[in-house]
């Protein structure tokens, strides 16, 4: 089954959900983040939001929502706090930007975003626009340097997100938005000290072997199988590895929502595998997309 025929509409300003069996649910119980159509007025609390940025852990999450907070200058009694009541998602909202954590890898992305895009129907948001930030591992650049993705591939190089469903492969696109990668690259260059390139991203289901490290716990191949494989990558326009970004853009297509992937790169896996680089340093790489996506936010609602 492919489901390219579905439909990939981004231009409609509602978030479209494809499940004919929404509309006959009483209620609809958000479990992971314990917000419900029967106990929380979500159009109240979330009717204004523009811009969903998604990233992998809560306390990360919780900071950006702070700094958007400060960057917007929203009033104190405004403070950003978690909305979500379970410890699985951390979710902060500051203004129209909710700041949502998904934890690593797709499995992990696949069912926050359910429940996320859910959340943005249930709560009639319009015109959102949706970003995922993270750190990956760069092909042949510079570490520290700020991928903007043209499209996420899976770890054969194709642009697909592949699910089984009902014991059938189903697979969707995940090309992203054109428009939004120029408009980054756009804010990125006005960022002094920022190294901003747009490239693919493969997004792996693993971070050793299948990102073809040799520092795992196992690996059945040579450094050379290794270098081939990324060399390959690279060849097909790879230019970081991370583990959310397929099912990310795919999801957030197929729901008709504009979306991009901003990730800094930790280590040039062309040259190695470890994350050595020293902890303070690594925390000032993982400002970079925040203050790229601030930038961004700040541009679109007509502050400098
Ligand atoms: C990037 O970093 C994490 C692994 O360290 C993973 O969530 C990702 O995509
Ligand atoms: N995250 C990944 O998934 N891979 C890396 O190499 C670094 C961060």
């Amino acid at each position: 089954m492919d489901s390219d025929r579905q439909h990939c509409d981004t231009s409609n300003e509602y978030v479209h959900l494809q499940n004919p069996h929404l509309k006959s649910m009483t209620s609809d119980f958000l479990y992971h983040f314990n917000l419900g159509t029967a106990t929380h007025d979500l159009p109240a609390m979330f009717g204004d939001v523009k811009f969903v940025v998604v990233g992998g852990s809560a306390t990360r999450m919780g900071k950006f929502a702070r700094y958007i907070h400060q960057e917007l200058g929203l009033p104190e009694s405004e403070e950003p706090q978690d909305l979500a009541d379970t410890d699985r998602y951390g979710m902060f909202k500051a203004g129209p930007v909710l700041s949502v954590s998904h934890g690593m890898g797709m499995p992990s992305m696949s069912i926050m975003l359910n429940e996320l895009l859910k959340l943005l129907y249930h709560a009639r948001c319009s015109n959102v626009v949706m970003f995922r930030m993270g750190t990956s591992g760069g092909l042949g650049l510079e570490p520290g340097t700020v991928v903007i993705s043209k499209a996420a591939v899976d770890s054969c190089f194709r642009p697909r997100y592949t699910q089984i469903v009902l014991g059938q492969e189903i697979s969707r696109p995940a090309e992203l938005d054109q428009g939004l990668v120029d408009e980054l690259l756009h804010v990125a260059a006005q960022e002094e000290g920022l190294t901003a390139v747009a490239g693919n991203t493969m997004c792996a289901n693993g971070f050793y072997e299948e990102q073809g490290r040799l520092d795992g716990a196992f690996c059945d191949y040579t450094e050379q199988d290794k270098l081939q494989y990324l060399q390959k990558g690279r060849d097909a326009g790879v230019r970081n590895i991370e583990m959310e970004s397929l099912c990310f853009a795919a999801l957030c297509r197929n729901a008709g929502v504009k979306a991009g992937v901003v990730c800094v790169t930790l280590v040039d896996r062309l040259r190695g595998d470890q994350v050595t680089t020293p902890h303070d340093t690594l925390k000032e790489w993982e400002l970079r997309p925040q203050k790229l996506l601030a930038k961004f936010i700040r541009s679109r609602l007509g502050m400098k």
